[in-house]
């Protein structure tokens, strides 16, 4: 078991989750930060949420409506996990605010949910959501 791509190169696969020091980066990468890291996909919508937050489940409720492909809409409850604050540091250095939900649709952080709103009327919300391929 382990990294199986130690030694076949200097980088793993993109879709491998590594912890420790990543290639070509000076600073260790923290549990949070691999938390979080990890469950950032290109092809996925993912939301960090608190189950308290009217504003997450407002979200869910908007994204759980929409066709999005079986497996790619996932809702991380951060406040299950033993590292809840340096996960929301960690969301405050990527994305700029520390709330929740902070909303990813691929790589990209859209924002919380008055942003997801603004895209939904807009309809720019399912533009994205179709150039990442995650629409059934
Ligand atoms: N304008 C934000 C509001 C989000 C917000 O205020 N979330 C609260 C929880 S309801 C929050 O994250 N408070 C700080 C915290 O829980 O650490 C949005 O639309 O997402």
């Amino acid at each position: 078991m382990g990294a199986s791509w130690l030694g076949r190169g200097s980088t793993p696969p993109s879709n491998t989750c590594v912890s420790g020091f990543l290639p070509g980066r000076l600073q260790p990468v923290s549990m949070a930060q691999e938390f979080v890291n990890c469950k950032i996909q290109p092809g996925k919508v993912v939301v960090f949420i608190k189950p308290t937050c009217p504003y997450c489940r407002r979200t869910q409720e908007i994204l759980s409506e929409l066709p999005i492909k079986q497996g790619l809409l996932e809702f991380v409850d951060i406040t299950t996990t033993n590292n809840m604050n340096e996960i929301q540091d960690y969301l405050q250095q990527l994305t700029g605010a520390r709330t929740v939900p902070r909303v990813f649709i691929g790589k990209d952080c859209i924002g919380g949910c008055t942003d997801l709103v603004n895209m939904q009327q807009s309809g720019e919300l399912l533009t994205r959501l179709k150039q990442i391929g995650a629409l059934q």
